[in-house]
């Protein structure tokens, strides 16, 4: 069985972009995998975060990873900072990591554009992402577009590695949905969804009651146009409504052309957030069961030892390849 290893970041509460582009591929992915999903909180603090509003971060999207239908018995759902292993080999890797090519990421790039403070985690972020896919063995990881050359990396310090000590980490494959790879920005559909973004009403949370679903998705940008039809260069909102639609019904996008052919945009958005709020109830209902239980933090440290098994031994065949430490004399 092939490993597959993902991570989300607990930077605020998921969207429905992240339920398509990620969640919902993890959940179909467990049952033929070797499953690693974590909560990258190490990754959540390049940027300045609330100490009380990232802890709340943290559990809140454990509780909506199993609440999509990640099952622990399949899977093994744990928290980053709770295997040190994470942070020791992505210090490792940021050794053999170049500037220039850290400089040269695009997410870099955003992030620290216009910035007059540009914490340098924020640069040294991709080599522990790729510690935390090369810890595991991994074969593939499921991503939305926008983490791939974050990947082509990983690849590249995995096989720099391999050259310069000794072959001992799995060159991992991206694997990036077809589908709703990338859902847009409800305000501004040239841009990504994304669950940081300073304005509430581009994002759908996952915990969104429905009223505000449909409040968000009434007042999502269209165009003038009043057709509805799938045509991301020109009509980016409507093609964006439709790409949600189609992912939330399991619809294919022509088939709900179809369904709208003649009608407006009031009509189309209504089924949309219908869609939605379908989708969303039954999530919010375990998501609530689970939060505050004790079975949420029963299921974490299990996943942080399972995860810390594995980590640990390739961690120590890495040290061992760079030089690291002592050898251990033969009692
Ligand atoms: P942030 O805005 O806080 O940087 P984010 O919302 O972009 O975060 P991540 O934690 O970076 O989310 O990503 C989690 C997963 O969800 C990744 O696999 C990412 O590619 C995917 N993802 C994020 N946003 C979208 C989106 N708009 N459409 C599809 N997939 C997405
Ligand atoms: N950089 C990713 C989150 C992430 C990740 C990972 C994804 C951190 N470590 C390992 C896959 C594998 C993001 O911002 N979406």
């Amino acid at each position: 069985m092939k490993t597959i290893f993902s991570g989300i970041q607990p930077s605020g509460t998921l969207t429905i972009g992240n339920y398509i582009g990620a969640m919902q591929q993890f959940v179909k992915l467990q049952n033929d995998h070797h499953c690693y999903f974590c909560i990258v909180d190490e990754h959540a603090i390049t940027v300045s975060q609330d100490r009380l509003k990232l802890r709340h971060n943290i559990r809140s999207l454990a509780a909506l990873y199993l609440a999509s239908g990640i099952d622990p018995e399949k899977s093994t759902l744990f928290i980053q900072s709770e295997v040190s292993a994470h942070t020791q080999l992505g210090w490792m890797l940021q050794s053999i990591s170049y500037m220039g090519e850290l400089e040269r990421m695009t997410q870099f790039k955003d992030k620290s554009a216009g910035k007059e403070a540009v914490s340098s985690s924020l640069l040294t972020y991709p080599p522990l992402m790729a510690a935390d896919i090369l810890l595991y063995n991994t074969d593939i990881v499921p991503v939305g577009e926008d983490q791939k050359q974050h990947l082509e990396l990983t690849r590249n310090l995995a096989q720099r590695f391999n050259n310069k000590f000794n072959d001992i980490f799995t060159i991992p494959e991206v694997q990036i949905s077809e589908v709703g790879a990338r859902i847009m920005s409800l305000q501004e559909p040239t841009k990504k969804m994304s669950k940081s973004d300073e304005n509430e009403k581009a994002f759908i949370s996952m915990l969104d009651e429905p009223k505000k679903i449909e409040k968000k998705i009434k007042s999502a940008v269209t165009d003038s146009e009043g057709v509805v039809k799938f045509d991301k260069e020109n009509k980016p909102g409507v093609s964006n409504l439709l790409t949600i639609y189609a992912s939330c019904t399991g619809e294919s996008i022509e088939a709900i052309e179809v369904k709208f052919e003649g009608k407006g945009y009031g009509e189309f958005k209504q089924g949309v957030a219908n869609a939605v709020i379908d989708v969303l109830a039954p999530i919010q209902e375990k998501y609530n069961a689970l939060i505050e239980s004790e079975a949420l933090d029963e299921i974490l440290d299990n996943g942080a030892d399972r995860a810390a098994k594995t980590a640990n031994k390739t961690l120590a065949k890495a040290k061992k390849a760079m030089g690291l430490g002592r050898v251990k004399r033969k009692k």
